[in-house]
């Protein structure tokens, strides 16, 4: 081993040691409706020396990387065994993403990566890409993860090489470590993303938020968060979607949307994070926003605060897909506290926090969409003339 060799690799466990070992803290005051942290909570650099580089120096003197990790991203998130645990679409440099678990003691800082990433079995019909999944811990005794699985359109024409059918993929599993694949989703949907599973039986059924969709990109005339229920999840099968949360014009939601991760039962409703989607001259725009179903019908909107709750800020508007805050993972503490885990612009993990009922004062007491601008006026002069009266007294 050559000093050059000895130097490099010194080099290279120092800053890793640096990264998984950074003190996370609140920064600024924010919106009082959740904080924001100084430092994203995982990266690409977060990747292990040992996925990366062949650390034999007979193979590898230069010791080069032998596996680029590209990005580190749109985790779903559970508490398991007293730890916060992320399962990370990990992007390699060959754009291949796969599934990876990263844990932290206390959710905020310190996520390291488990040894191996997740070895997801394939159905008969091989996953070209896998991505986004949603992690449930059903009340049936698994935990289900539903992920987005890619495959080439087998329709497209040969110069077409990106044309492709994106299917809901279905995993369970009492570990985390080893994963029983079931068999895709099947609706009557060309396409399907962003599907998410409730935790609770529905008049005794699995039931499924689902995302209608006819493009890979574009939701076309699919779209808006469906709802749906299944018999089992061996081989789910869901006939009817019913769109409960629509696209709509001229909001954060007028492009696409799709549930986040799985709701959050409280006693006046099931909070509910989601992603929308509208255009701009400078491309797609994702911002989060939220809404509430009533807890007996769950196909009922309840409240629904107006515009965004979380959008891209500072350095998360860049990355390899600029301006997208995307979630699919959330943790509800014993204490109430909630961990929002969101991914920016494709690229990296960040954490937000807050409690269950600051999102519930939030979700109830936010002004919904007037869907005009004269009525967005109407809500702040309302807001003004209450403090006048109070200021005036
Ligand atoms: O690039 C932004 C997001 O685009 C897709 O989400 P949706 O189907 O809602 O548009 C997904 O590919 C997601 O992974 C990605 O973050």
């Amino acid at each position: 081993m050559t000093q050059q060799y000895k130097s490099r690799l010194a080099g290279l466990e120092e800053a890793y040691a640096q990264l998984t070992t950074i003190h996370n803290e609140i920064e600024g005051p924010g919106n009082g409706i959740f904080d924001r942290y100084k430092h994203p909570v995982l990266t690409a650099q977060h990747a292990p020396l040992c996925w990366k580089y062949d650390l034999d120096p007979e193979t590898n003197p230069y010791l080069m990387e032998r596996f680029g990790i590209n990005a580190a991203f749109n985790a779903g998130a559970i508490k398991f065994n007293g730890k916060y645990i992320m399962v990370v679409r990990v992007e390699g440099a060959d754009r291949k993403s796969f599934f990876a678990v990263a844990e932290s003691p206390n959710g905020i800082d310190h996520f390291e990566f488990w040894e191996h990433p997740i070895t997801m079995p394939e159905t008969n019909e091989p996953d070209i890409n896998l991505y986004d999944m949603r992690l449930t811990a059903h009340e049936d005794g698994w935990i289900y993860g539903l992920f987005c699985t890619e495959r080439r359109d087998p329709e497209a024409p040969a110069h077409d090489q990106s044309m492709a059918i994106a299917a809901c993929g279905i995993a369970r599993t009492k570990d985390l470590v080893t994963w029983e694949r079931l068999a895709d989703l099947i609706t009557n949907s060309p396409q399907q993303r962003n599907v998410v599973l409730h935790p609770e039986f529905v008049d005794g059924k699995y039931a499924l938020y689902t995302r209608p969709q006819d493009g890979f990109i574009s939701a076309g005339k699919g779209g808006g968060i469906g709802f749906g229920l299944c018999d089992n999840m061996e081989n789910a099968v869901v006939d009817h979607e019913a769109i409960i949360d629509n696209k709509q014009y001229h909001t954060v939601y007028e492009a696409k949307n799709g549930q986040g991760p799985a709701p959050i039962k409280t006693d006046k409703g099931w909070l509910h994070l989601a992603h929308g989607v509208r255009n701009t001259a400078a491309g797609l725009r994702y911002t989060l926003y939220m809404f509430m179903t009533d807890l007996k019908d769950l196909t009922k909107v309840t409240h629904k605060p107006g515009g965004y709750f979380l959008a891209p800020e500072g350095m998360e508007r860049v990355g390899d897909v600029s301006n997208v805050a995307f979630c699919n993972g959330w943790i509800e503490d014993e204490d109430g506290t909630v961990f929002i885990y969101y991914a920016s612009s494709d690229t990296r993990m960040h954490v937000a926090t807050t409690t269950v009922d600051k999102l519930l004062d939030y979700v109830l007491n936010t002004p919904a969409d007037g869907l005009r601008s004269a009525a967005s006026v109407n809500t702040i002069n309302s807001i003004i003339n209450k403090n006048k009266s109070l200021l005036e007294v």
